[in-house]
């Protein structure tokens, strides 16, 4: 039986430490975000502050991808596997000339195969063979990285690789099939182990129109960076980060009939897709009164999609008792910005990869938001008589479920409504 005790720093303090950090630097942004709102209204004088200050607001945005280098990273192991020294990664499987992959066969659980592909006999699967694979097979795709329990994502990108299926086939797989598990180089200590795991239909077959699971080996249209688990990780397009396993080594086809990811513990929802919410990015902590209210933020797309963002301002002495979800808020409609002009992330010639899943063969998207991805949102609000308010932002599914529902429960992913409170002076 493959371990699955909890690894040694993946627990509630580390968690509530990164969201900490992730909240300061939030905290910082809308600091700065106040004094430069409040700067552009008075430089722009009085004949048309809103739309100036939400013109400034829009090109302060952050870029649409996220540069490989400035995601942020939820990895555990000691030492952290893409932390160690060249020559070690090398020893262990870590680089494009060193990786292997296995797949094998679970003993306690036998999936009956044609053959397995391990090392011992020389038939595991190489960066080389896997790139063969990548050149009838590969797919890329837009997808936002978001950590089920941090909530803000930690990086939107377009992700490229093999459908994990292709590997599964060259098995010669025959019955007893149920489970698909898989882990990364953990320093070959059982304990360190993160694993992951998903039915087999899923990674058969590609539900609702979503894009294949796949071994990933190219981020924004470079290599994947050891950071960011290269040389392989698994990317799963509709799941949380916890499904997209890093360092990839093993993958493992079994007859279990259910989930047995390390992620299990600590309350998770293993199953929970990524859900639709809206964040801020930029909000002023004071206004005058009278003064309109400029906000600017994003929301994440989840598989029910987006119809719309909603905001509201609200006297912050306002009770919600018996309306957890501030349903009888007054609701306005915030502008969702389209494709933007630079789509940022450092990809080749600022230009999106040819063929890339969703997009024309101009590199503009077919469709706007895109499911799994992030759209951002500018509300210009009407000035309002002194106090202290909150702001709230929500975004409204392609069913009409407004956020957090239909899946308003925390250890299924973050979806909780944001609230900012702001003085009007
Ligand atoms: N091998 C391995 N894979 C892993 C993890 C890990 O700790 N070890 N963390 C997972 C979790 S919980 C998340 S949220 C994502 C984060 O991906 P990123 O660090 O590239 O942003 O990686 C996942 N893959
Ligand atoms: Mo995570």
């Amino acid at each position: 039986m493959l371990p699955s005790s909890r690894p040694a720093n993946d627990d509630p303090k580390r968690l509530l430490a990164e969201h900490a950090a992730l909240t300061r630097r939030h905290l910082l942004q809308l600091g700065l975000a106040g004094a430069t709102l409040a700067a552009t209204n008075a430089r722009c004088g009085a004949a048309e502050p809103a739309s100036h200050a939400r013109a400034e607001a829009v090109a302060k945005l952050e870029p649409f991808f996220t540069p490989p280098a400035e995601f942020r990273d939820v990895s555990r192991g000691k030492p952290l596997p893409h932390s160690l020294p060249d020559e070690k990664k090398r020893e262990v499987g870590l680089t494009r000339e060193t990786w292997q992959l296995e797949v094998l066969s679970d003993p306690e659980h036998p999936a009956r195969l044609g053959r397995e592909l391990k090392k011992s006999d020389g038939t595991a699967l190489d960066f080389a063979a896997l790139l063969k694979l990548g050149e009838q097979h590969a797919v890329r795709f837009a997808k936002v990285m978001t950590c089920l329990n941090i909530g803000c994502p930690l990086g939107m990108g377009i992700w490229e690789g093999v459908p994990l299926r292709e590997v599964f086939w060259l098995t010669k797989p025959r019955e007893d099939i149920r489970r698909v598990f898989y882990y990364g180089y953990h320093n070959d200590e059982p304990s360190q182990m993160f694993r992951s795991s998903l039915p087999l239909g899923r990674v058969l077959e590609d539900p609702f129109d979503l894009p294949p699971v796949i071994l990933c080996y190219k981020l924004n249209g470079e290599w994947l960076d050891s950071q960011r688990g290269g040389p392989v990780r698994v990317v799963v397009p509709e799941a949380y980060g916890f499904k997209s396993i890093k360092w990839l080594s093993h993958v493992v086809l079994s007859n279990l009939h259910h989930a047995n990811d390390t992620y299990a513990s600590g309350n998770n929802d293993l199953d929970s897709p990524l859900k639709s919410f809206a964040a801020t990015l930029q909000v002023p902590k004071s206004i005058q009164a009278g003064e309109p209210l400029v906000v600017t933020g994003y929301a994440q797309v989840g598989i029910s999609g987006l119809s719309k963002v909603q905001v509201s301002l609200t006297p912050a002495a306002t009770t919600w008792e018996g309306d957890p979800y501030f349903t009888k808020a007054a609701w306005v409609d915030a502008e969702i910005l389209g494709p933007p002009a630079q789509w940022g992330g450092d990809l080749p010639d600022g230009k999106i990869p040819g063929e890339t899943l969703g997009f024309d063969a101009a590199g503009q998207p077919k469709t706007w938001p895109m499911r799994l991805g992030k759209a951002h949102w500018v509300a210009v609000l009407p000035g309002v008589p002194a106090g202290e308010y909150e702001f709230r932002c929500r975004t409204i599914d392609e069913k009409g479920a407004a956020q957090p529902l239909p899946r308003p429960f925390r250890k299924s992913g973050h979806a909780a409504i944001e609230a900012v409170t702001i003085a009007v002076k």
